[in-house]
């Protein structure tokens, strides 16, 4: 593997992390506000951060690449409602996508076929990602104020179960 792919591969191991790290400290702010569901939504939503920082620690290695494990930012919320972490997530995941895009392209300027195909997932899990989080805009904002539906909401955000990822490395 060309030391720039790996190099940045291994930043997106951080970066993955860093999405866990932030997605409970989300998971904090809410519980803090007693929104439970939209709390374990995000619980749920940082161990698939784990899992994708899992996957392409386990790709380096599989490629005999080693993995430089870089310190984890602090996480930091100024949220001042439901609707701010909503929005706060979907900067992210919007911040994340760019990051494997970036890669992506450099794989191809390389013409590294094995690390795009391992990228497709990653571009696809963005997609559904990015909808998934202007879905729940949405939803937050036609509810606006009104805080029983948006109890109802939190109740139906609950039952979010945790899936481990379609993508093995072999
Ligand atoms: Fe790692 O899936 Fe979004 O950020």
């Amino acid at each position: 593997m060309k030391k720039n792919i790996a190099k940045m591969l291994n930043d997106q191991v951080n970066k993955e992390l860093f999405s866990a790290y932030l997605y409970l400290e989300f998971n904090n702010w809410l519980m803090d506000q007693g929104f439970t569901g939209f709390a374990h939504w995000y619980r749920i939503q940082a161990m698939e951060e784990r899992d994708h920082a899992m996957l392409i620690y386990d790709y380096l290695h599989h490629n005999n690449e080693t993995v430089d494990l870089q310190a984890i930012e602090q996480p930091n919320t100024e949220a001042q409602s439901v609707l701010d972490i909503l929005k706060a997530g979907l900067e992210h995941e919007e911040y994340i996508t760019a990051s494997i895009h970036d890669i992506y392209e450099v794989a191809l300027k390389e013409k590294d076929y094995r690390t795009k195909e391992f990228l497709d997932w990653f571009v696809k899990e963005q997609g559904e990602e990015e909808a998934n989080a202007n879905d729940l805009i949405d939803r937050a904002t036609i509810l606006g104020d009104d805080r029983k539906a948006l109890y109802i909401m939190n109740g139906e955000l609950a039952t979010r179960a945790y899936a481990p990822p379609s993508l093995t490395i072999t």
